[in-house]
């Protein structure tokens, strides 16, 4: 957890962000108080509204996008993946508020990715996040070859969603981790491990994501989320790799 200026040092990467992220906000909160009309949800996850979601084309000029395909990110899930990595997944979310006493559905739930047993995900919130927005909370040491891997542990296509209520009885209380934090709080983190978030309740909550994974998960598991129709020419060899 850091802060994106802590990464990116000049304003005008920050701005950039900022700006695309104020246009999603505006065009969601039309489309919410209208019919909903060209609103990007996926079924059973309609809490999240997306502002790419699956099957865009996507090039440089886009400013989330250029963030995640930049050296500084690269480095970062290269060296932490210990490989050249793939950038699989690139968006903006919007989590509608739910009411408090709404089930938690989907990712609202405790799980693990199913992706690949070490992968490596990028949340950027881009409002205030407090216990109402719905913040990430992770557990840590949940990851294989943390002391909790053996609870519900990681398999490709496994029992990745316990029972809800269940996760509590196995992990003792105070092992939980609730990443509350202001706009620009940066998070990495390796989902393989157990978490949860987006039940936002009070407020909408707003984030940047993305995820790096290795070339045999995105072979295997995973779907990459856009297309890059930029020009490879003026790409490094690995920015090339992670975006192809
Ligand atoms: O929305 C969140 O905070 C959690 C998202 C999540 O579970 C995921 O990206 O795998």
């Amino acid at each position: 957890m850091l802060t994106f200026s802590e990464l990116f040092e000049d304003a005008a990467t920050w701005e950039a962000v900022e700006a695309q992220a104020a246009g999603f906000v505006s065009a969601t909160e039309a489309a919410l108080a209208g019919e909903g009309d060209g609103l990007k949800v996926r079924e059973g996850k309609e809490f999240v509204v997306r502002l790419m979601s699956y099957g865009v084309d996507v090039d440089l000029t886009n400013s989330w996008f250029n963030v995640c395909a930049s050296d500084r990110m690269l480095d970062i899930a290269n060296t932490y993946l210990g490989l050249w990595s793939k950038l699989e997944y690139v968006d903006m979310w919007y989590s509608v508020p739910q009411p408090e006493e709404a089930d938690r559905v989907s990712s609202q739930r405790w799980h693990r990715d199913f992706n690949d047993k070490h992968l490596l995900k990028v949340f950027l919130y881009l409002v205030d996040v407090d216990e109402g927005t719905g913040p990430f909370e992770y557990v840590p040491g949940s990851a294989p070859g943390g002391r909790y891997e053996d609870v519900w542990p990681w398999r490709p296509l496994g029992e990745n969603y316990p029972p809800d209520g269940e996760l509590e009885q196995r992990i003792p209380p105070g092992s939980v981790r609730t990443f509350t934090g202001a706009k620009g709080t940066l998070l990495f983190c390796n989902t393989a491990g157990f978490h949860r978030g987006g039940f936002a309740t009070t407020k909408a909550r707003v984030l940047a994501t993305s995820t790096y994974s290795s070339p045999a998960s995105l072979a295997a598991l995973t779907e990459r989320s856009y297309r890059f129709t930029g020009s490879l020419d003026e790409l490094d060899a690995r920015t090339r790799y992670a975006l192809t």
